[in-house]
């Protein structure tokens, strides 16, 4: 029987990429996003349109997420793997001076949008005593830097939520894995400087980013290891990121 999984930010970037590699060895897709039109071209370019199920919809929205998810149809209902993928970064401004609707969509979206999809689905893996989520989390979840505030705490949200479900899941059949990439090229610039390329572009320039397909490579892997070995959290960086030391203000005047 065909595995399902379902991908939640599939429109873009490392959903996009994590969806191609599954439907390429011949998985069902739960494809989740918000915008329609994206989900619809994805859908045509995989074909297979019988082993695809598109869900507009946003993460963020409880009553909606849980509708869809206790209204699968048959031939996706029995779960496989949920990749909480969905997120976003917006802004990078010190904390004193961000957008404070900003902070609440990345909270909505990176904390309760991950919440909602795994309190949703997880009762479907307890049930068949089998399944994996696969959280994307960050390297900002571990590492802080400026700007980063409510990001970073989102994803240091995540590295804690999916250890903590490991721990609820001790004795049953479910994975859980927090997978941490540090930069990578997708639209996350664009997005978090609201439609600013030539800031995005400032981001990755002159280096050689992680890729959407490097991460749905790091999916598709841990996923397929022997189902007794669980990832608990796995950090990828590109070889043009390391660690900076630490910041010291040289401009003290007390
Ligand atoms: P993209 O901006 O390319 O993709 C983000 C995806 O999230 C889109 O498909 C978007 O779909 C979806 N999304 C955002 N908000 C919602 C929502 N409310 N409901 C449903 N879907 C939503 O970025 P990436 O692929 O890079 O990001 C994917 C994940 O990886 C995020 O969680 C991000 O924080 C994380 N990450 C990214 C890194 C990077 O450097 N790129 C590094 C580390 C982690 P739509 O707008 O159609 O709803
Ligand atoms: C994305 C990586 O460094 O831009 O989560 O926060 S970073």
């Amino acid at each position: 029987m065909k595995k399902t999984i379902v991908i939640t930010g599939a429109t873009s970037g490392f959903g996009q990429a994590i969806a191609r590699r599954f439907c390429a060895d011949g998985w069902s897709l739960i494809l989740v996003g918000r915008r329609q039109e994206r989900l619809e071209e994805l859908s045509r370019e995989l074909g297979r349109q019988e082993d695809i199920l598109s869900l507009n919809l946003d993460v963020r929205d409880r009553a909606q997420v849980f509708e869809a998810f206790e209204q699968l149809p048959e031939a996706f209902a029995k779960v496989d793997v949920l990749v909480n993928n969905a997120g976003l970064a917006l802004g990078l401004e010190p904390s004193w001076a961000t957008d404070i609707e900003d902070w609440e969509t990345m909270i909505d979206t990176n904390i309760k949008g991950v919440t909602y999809c795994t309190r949703a689905l997880l009762p479907i893996m307890v049930e068949n005593n089998s399944g994996m989520i696969v959280n994307i989390g960050s390297t900002a979840g571990s590492w802080p830097y400026a700007g980063g505030n409510v990001y970073g705490g989102t994803k240091a949200f995540v590295q804690q939520f999916s250890r903590n479900l490991r721990c609820d899941l001790l004795g049953k059949n479910i994975r859980v894995t927090n997978l941490e990439p540090g930069m990578a090229e997708t639209e996350f610039s664009k997005t978090r400087f609201k439609g600013d390329a030539e800031k995005a572009g400032k981001v990755y320039a002159g280096a050689k980013p992680l890729t959407a397909n490097d991460i749905a490579e790091a999916v598709h892997w841990v996923v397929h290891l022997p189902p007794h070995v669980n990832v608990n959290s796995m950090e990828l960086m590109s070889i043009d990121q390391t660690w900076s030391p630490l910041a010291v203000n040289r401009n003290n005047q007390s």
